[in-house]
């Protein structure tokens, strides 16, 4: 299926030529507010392999994404409005518009993150120390979340393991952990305990290191807006959106795997890897299915083992995804 990309507000195609986002240090700009609607709708009007994604190409401090695109997933962009109207950041309330209401009361510069445990390097680090701005990429994503909804997303952002790589972690190694910026004056819903803040989540190594973990700075050609997850948050595609923890501010390379907070507040319902798999339900509803997010109130999709990135099976060979869910 084709992928669309929808003109941002006020813009129409007939404005949209050149293919070029300007990156000023953390702030990433669309040319004219717009993105590349023509390049990157023809660069994706087909289902391509995955494979190493090429680099972007670098002129006068302007990036061109068109070719840039990592894995073009079936079906059409989640419109803009959705994508930053629609989320779960509960730090700021659990309704789905609590984030965009109330989000921009975070302070995400200046940001420090905190890096700590098993690793050569250690300390307290800002966005540009861990992530390479003139290695971004753009990669379309599906997020689909526990609660069986999906969006397709054009995310910015450089492989995990390109951060990561940075700090020299040791053999010791095993997971790392993450977990999200905590100011219970900023994030209103932080003052209830719906879970044990600061948010944590937590990778296996080998999961952390896969190219197709990312961790993301932008989407739709801007920086990320607070209620996605500013400055920095994962996205791991073929597990539930929970995992993909937001605003992170402190990364730990640990020997155990860690504890998260999904898991901690209802070990029955959410596990550790949280793999995306329609064969097994939540305990309270399927994951069969999916509502597609911006596209009507009826359209859905089937929900897809590991959300369709088959790519990942051979991290699980040998396990049972039954017990280790
Ligand atoms: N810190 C933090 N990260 C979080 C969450 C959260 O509540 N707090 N929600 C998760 C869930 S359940 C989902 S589905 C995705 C949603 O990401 P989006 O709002 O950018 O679509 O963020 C994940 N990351
Ligand atoms: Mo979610």
């Amino acid at each position: 299926m084709l992928i669309k990309r929808p003109p941002l507000a006020g813009v129409t195609e007939n404005d949209v030529t050149p293919k070029h986002l300007y990156l000023n240090r953390r702030k990433i700009m669309a040319a004219g507010g717009a993105l590349a609607l023509t390049g990157l709708t023809s660069a994706c009007s087909a289902q391509e392999p995955a494979g190493t994604p090429a680099a972007p190409r670098v002129s006068n401090g302007s990036l061109d994404f068109s070719e840039t695109a990592y894995r073009v997933t079936d079906g059409d962009l989640t419109p803009y409005d959705a994508v930053t109207g629609y989320n779960n950041f509960y730090e700021f309330g659990t309704g789905k518009d609590d984030p965009a209401r109330y989000a921009d009361a975070m302070t995400t510069d200046p940001w420090s993150v905190q890096v700590d445990g098993h690793a050569e390097r250690t300390g307290t680090f800002s966005v540009e120390d861990l992530v390479d701005f003139n290695a971004l990429e753009e990669r379309i994503y599906r997020l689909r979340c526990v609660e069986a909804w999906s969006m397709v997303i054009p995310w910015i952002g450089v492989p995990l393991s390109s951060v990561l790589e940075r700090f020299r972690p040791t053999s010791d190694a095993r997971y790392v952990a993450f977990e999200t910026y905590l100011n219970r004056s900023e994030m209103r819903g932080t003052r209830f305990p719906v879970l044990d803040w600061p948010y944590k989540e937590g990778l296996r190594m080998d999961e952390a290191m896969h190219p197709l973990t990312l961790m993301a700075v932008g989407l739709y050609g801007e920086v990320l807006p607070n209620q996605n997850g500013a400055p920095m948050r994962l996205v791991v595609p073929w597990k539930y959106g929970f995992k993909s923890i937001k605003s992170i501010s402190r990364i730990s390379f640990v020997s155990e795997q860690p504890p998260t907070s999904w898991k901690q507040s209802a070990p029955r319902e959410y596990g550790f890897y949280s793999n995306v798999n329609p064969n097994r339900s939540h305990p309270r509803w399927s994951q069969a299915s999916e509502r597609i997010i911006g596209a009507g109130p009826f359209a859905r999709r089937d929900t897809e083992m590991f959300n369709g990135y088959d790519e990942v099976a051979s991290l699980y060979a040998g396990m049972d995804l039954e017990e280790n869910y």
